[in-house]
């Protein structure tokens, strides 16, 4: 069955917990409770890639994260550590970590690769066209499924020559990540042929804006107001039930994971497309 991956961001500007869980004995908390309601992996991150976002200092993303990390392999859980900076990889797989998630698939910190090459730990490489702080400025694609799918490859090839094999690789698509909102629904589009690839795959569309401009789009109709995703938020109950519909997609298509805000919801919807297939 699918893997499902809970998130913990340790940070004081995440738009979807809002820095609730800054204090780590919290975000220990909420690891474990991503646990109990069905996460395998739990992803721990203290830089907020949220558009717009800048840059956090390393040495402070460092003392957010370590301590989370730390105490939640200690628990057993398998964490994955969400970082593009390669001194705080290799910091969190010391402590424990036994995956490297890089939004930037290796690019924004030129040492990533052969230093999680080093550490012997698994990678996420995901598709990024650039900072978050301009997070819009490359969305733009002739064919977003076929580019998506090249410039995943040459990440491949670029792990593969810094030492990582590629059964140590795991890709994703990158949903929100220098892609407007239909461009989203393309990336998704081509999960069976980016699984196809061969690499494990990994898929993360929890509580996105494009899941809640398709909502608000459908509520309007044609036309609708777009800005009303702003004005009217799409509360988290609606975004978590479209999150676990698109983990039911993703997993036909064949994802190895997806990655989570709500564990419970999304491990209910998996449990019923996994007693649909196997009845
Ligand atoms: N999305 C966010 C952060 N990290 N990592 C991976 N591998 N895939 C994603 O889609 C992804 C990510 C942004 O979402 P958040 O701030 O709600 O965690």
């Amino acid at each position: 069955m699918t893997a499902i991956m809970g998130i913990v961001n340790v940070t004081p500007d995440s738009f979807s917990d809002g820095g609730r869980f800054l204090d780590a004995d919290a975000a220990i908390a909420r690891g474990l409770a991503l646990r109990a309601d069905g996460a395998t992996i739990v992803d721990v991150g203290g830089e907020s890639t949220r558009p717009g976002a800048e840059r956090v200092d390393p040495a402070i993303e460092r003392e957010r994260v370590l301590p989370v990390v730390a105490a939640l392999a200690a628990e057993g859980v398998i964490v994955s550590i969400d970082t593009m900076n390669a001194a705080t990889a290799v910091a969190a797989v010391e402590a424990g970590a036994r995956i490297v998630n890089d939004v930037s698939g290796g690019l924004a910190d030129p040492g990533m690769l052969a230093a999680v090459a080093a550490t012997g730990a698994d990678i996420v490489l995901q598709h990024w066209r650039g900072p978050s702080s301009d997070m819009y400025a490359a969305a733009d694609y002739r064919d977003v499924e076929r580019e998506l799918i090249a410039e995943l490859q040459q990440r491949v090839r670029a792990a593969a020559q810094a030492g990582i094999s590629p059964d140590r690789v795991i890709l994703d698509p990158g949903i929100g990540f220098g892609k407007r909102g239909g461009q989203n629904w393309h990336a998704l589009r081509a999960l069976d042929r980016i699984v196809a690839l061969g690499p494990r795959v990994l898929v993360g569309t929890s509580r996105k804006r494009f899941l809640a401009e398709a909502l608000v789009e459908a509520r309007a109709g044609e036309g609708g107001d777009l800005a009303a995703v702003d004005a009217a938020p799409v509360d988290d109950a609606r975004r978590d039930l479209a999150t676990a519909v698109t983990s039911v997609l993703a997993a036909q298509a064949g994802a190895w994971a997806v990655r989570v805000h709500d564990a419970a919801s999304t491990r209910d919807a998996l449990t019923v497309l996994d007693r649909w297939e196997h009845a």
